[in-house]
């Protein structure tokens, strides 16, 4: 059994199971040299070739328990016929949205639009590098692609002034996304996915109807990978009260972020934790990486706990840093 998986039930591990969000990425300046090559991001995640090289990556270097496949939450708008593009230095930019067209795609086009995606798991699941580790496929939640489908760039400056304007527009999104989502989710486990990581990255930016945007859409994907057979992690980025979303949606693990105070969580959850510290400290210096890591591992000492960082891991991230923190965190016990 996989690290992730004994965490999973509960068994105590022999070693401290560890991976990181976005660990096949910019930091790697392997990646960085395949990506010079292949400006266009949409057709890099769709050359299975390359992003199998490019998953695989991080596990070479620094042995982590599972591979998270290279490809984007932004796939599925994509699948669904919006047009997506990547501009350097601009992040993502999604063209407009055209519902007829897309209420008129059907299952077998979008997983043929993605079929890459899919091939790319069932390769991975032969390799040797994957042997005694999972294979973590990967869907952004419903409210976080809402946001990119309708705001059609990054929400980091905030959302667009009339983001809330068109109800039945946002309605009907919701509806394709439930659908679409499923449809890839179940895709990825046919294909080898061992365990599915529901990336909510802009839940923070939800203010009010929270069971309309939060709740029940995300418990809606859980149930529906839980019936697959297959363990579910969540990662509802920025909210304030982890507790109640793990008391109604159930994830079989939560990814916390680095906002959440590890010592008060730790009395109200009783589900497997992942994640936490902050990709920051990657950025400072060791004798502080070693410290901030000490004290997640020691708050979850005797609670089932994979190791992880708060977010995504910076693209600045020094390569040597990584080694100390895969070090620290295999040696401590
Ligand atoms: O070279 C480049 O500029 C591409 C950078 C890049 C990479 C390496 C993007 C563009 N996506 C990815 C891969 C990716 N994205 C993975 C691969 C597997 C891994 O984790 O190693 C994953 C899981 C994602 C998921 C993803 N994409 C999220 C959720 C996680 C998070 O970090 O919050 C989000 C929000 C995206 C959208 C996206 N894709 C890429 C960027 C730069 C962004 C964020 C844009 C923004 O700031 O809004």
């Amino acid at each position: 059994m996989t690290p992730i998986k004994e965490c999973l039930i509960n068994k105590s591990t022999k070693i401290n199971p560890i991976w990181l969000m976005r660990q096949a990425g910019r930091y790697l300046p392997e990646f960085r040299e395949i990506r010079k090559s292949n400006p266009d991001f949409i057709k890099l995640c769709l050359n299975h070739t390359l992003a199998q090289e490019i998953t695989l990556q991080p596990i070479k270097r620094f042995g982590f328990d599972a591979a998270i496949i290279f490809s984007d939450i932004l796939m599925i708008p994509y699948g669904i016929g919006q047009n997506v593009e990547f501009k350097k230095n601009l992040g993502p930019t999604l063209g407009n949205i055209e519902l007829k067209k897309l209420f008129n795609v059907s299952k077998n086009e979008f997983t043929e639009n993605l079929s890459p995606i899919y091939k790319l798991l069932t390769n991975l699941k032969n390799c040797k590098e994957i042997e005694n580790r999972d294979l973590i496929g990967f869907v952004g939640a419903p409210w976080t692609l809402l946001v990119y489908m309708i705001n059609k760039i990054s929400p980091k400056n905030g959302l667009q002034e009339d983001f809330f304007k068109d109800e039945i527009l946002i309605n009907e999104v919701l509806n394709l996304l439930d659908k679409f989502i499923k449809i890839h989710i179940e895709n990825q486990i046919n294909a080898g996915a061992t365990i599915i990581q529901i990336f909510d990255s802009w839940a923070g930016l939800i203010q009010n109807d929270f069971d309309r945007f939060l709740y029940y859409p995300t418990l809606s994907l859980v149930n529906h990978v839980k019936k697959l057979g297959v363990p579910v992690i969540c990662f509802p980025r920025g909210i304030s009260d982890y507790s109640k979303f793990t008391k109604i949606v159930k994830p079989s693990m939560i990814n916390i972020d680095y906002n959440v105070d590890p010592q008060k969580l730790i009395k109200s959850l009783d589900i497997p934790i992942q994640g936490g510290l902050d990709p920051k400290i990657l950025l400072s210096n060791k004798e502080n990486l070693k410290k901030q890591i000490k004290k997640y591992l020691e708050i979850f000492r005797d609670h089932p706990y994979v190791f992880n960082l708060g977010h995504g891991i910076l693209p600045e991230t020094e390569i040597d840093m990584v080694y100390e923190l895969v070090e620290i965190v295999r040696n401590y016990k």
